[in-house]
């Protein structure tokens, strides 16, 4: 078997030649250099690609949703604000402090940085594919920090917030059909499983570009995680009682009782507490049947076995 992603033809850059999809039978969503994404996300993605110019000191998160996106941002916060007294993530949700690149045309208030200002210093983050960032971003220092999730976990995560999100007042979307979705790629961000194996190669490529962190490494041992993100991203802590810190600002807990995250909404129509549910590893065995376990199993072990990623998400 091929240890290699096939290679794809160039999308078109004009949005209304793009393949379409319903995802969920509630929204549109387009096809675009091999991945499905709402059409409003596909030109700011053009744009960043071919206008951003990465500096050396920029640290740019990475995930496919529902993957621990706003944990690694919360984690990411405080390791670079290290010693400072006040916390941050009590005066906003992480999605404000660390936008999501392609999203930032449904934030609901200006954002800090300004991305396309090169003088900014810049946390940042995307769900763009490896594939699709901006040269400037493979070719300079920038460091990457991505992160993965057992897909099953994700699946799940992702039906309880899209089924709050883009389908309000209806039935939830029947789980055997997202099933379906997620294991076809055809959904909002899809598909999973190429996108964690572009990072996952380019992470074996250049460890000292791109750290490839584990949700469930992180439940796991949150310290031994977060020490590792300290020095790969050249702040080392210089106590345990640091790192513990750090722990505890970030645990799920408490940041869902945080005031900023109960109410309000850093991006149109999300509100910010739909960020935070159970964050439990295994979850997925209270929703899905046998067949769909089977079915997702089946999926993972074609698309990771040929990378060696298979018994990592198992
Ligand atoms: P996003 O990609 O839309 O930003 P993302 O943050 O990746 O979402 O995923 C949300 C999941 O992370 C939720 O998982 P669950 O549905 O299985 O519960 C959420 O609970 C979990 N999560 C959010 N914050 C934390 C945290 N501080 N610690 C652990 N898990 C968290």
């Amino acid at each position: 078997m091929s240890n290699s992603l096939p290679s794809l033809t160039p999308s078109s850059n004009n949005v209304d030649e793009l393949p379409k999809a319903r995802f969920w039978e509630a929204m549109d969503i387009c096809q675009w250099e091999g991945f499905w994404f709402e059409p409003g996300l596909v030109k700011p993605a053009i744009t960043f690609r071919s206008t951003f110019q990465a500096r050396d000191d920029d640290l740019l998160l990475a995930s496919t949703p529902k993957t621990g996106t706003t944990w690694l941002k919360a984690l990411s916060l405080c390791i670079m604000q290290q010693n400072q007294e006040h916390d941050i993530l009590t005066m906003e949700n992480p999605h404000f402090h660390v936008p999501t690149i392609e999203s930032t045309i449904y934030s609901t208030k200006p954002q800090k940085a300004d991305l396309y200002d090169a003088s900014a210093p810049r946390l940042l983050h995307t769900h763009l594919p490896h594939a699709v960032l901006p040269d400037s971003i493979k070719n300079s220092a920038c460091k990457i920090v991505y992160i993965a999730r057992n897909p099953k976990d994700t699946l799940i995560s992702m039906w309880h917030f899209f089924n709050s999100i883009i389908r309000p007042n209806q039935e939830p979307f029947p789980l055997e059909k997202a099933v379906d979705c997620f294991c076809t790629g055809v959904y909002q961000y899809g598909p999973f499983f190429e996108h964690v194996v572009e990072y996952w190669q380019e992470s074996q490529k250049r460890p000292e570009k791109i750290l490839f962190l584990k949700y469930e490494d992180l439940k796991t041992d949150p310290k031994a995680q977060i020490s590792k993100m300290g020095e790969f991203l050249g702040r080392p802590f210089g106590s345990e009682a640091e790192v513990e810190e750090v722990v505890e600002r970030c645990c799920l807990e408490r940041l869902k009782n945080l005031e900023v995250n109960r109410n309000g909404s850093v991006l149109s129509n999300v509100p910010n507490s739909s960020f935070f549910r159970k964050g439990e590893v295994g979850d997925w065995k209270n929703y899905l049947s046998p067949e769909m376990e089977d079915r997702i199993n089946q999926t993972s072990r074609l698309k990771l076995e040929p990378f060696g990623l298979a018994s990592f998400f198992s």
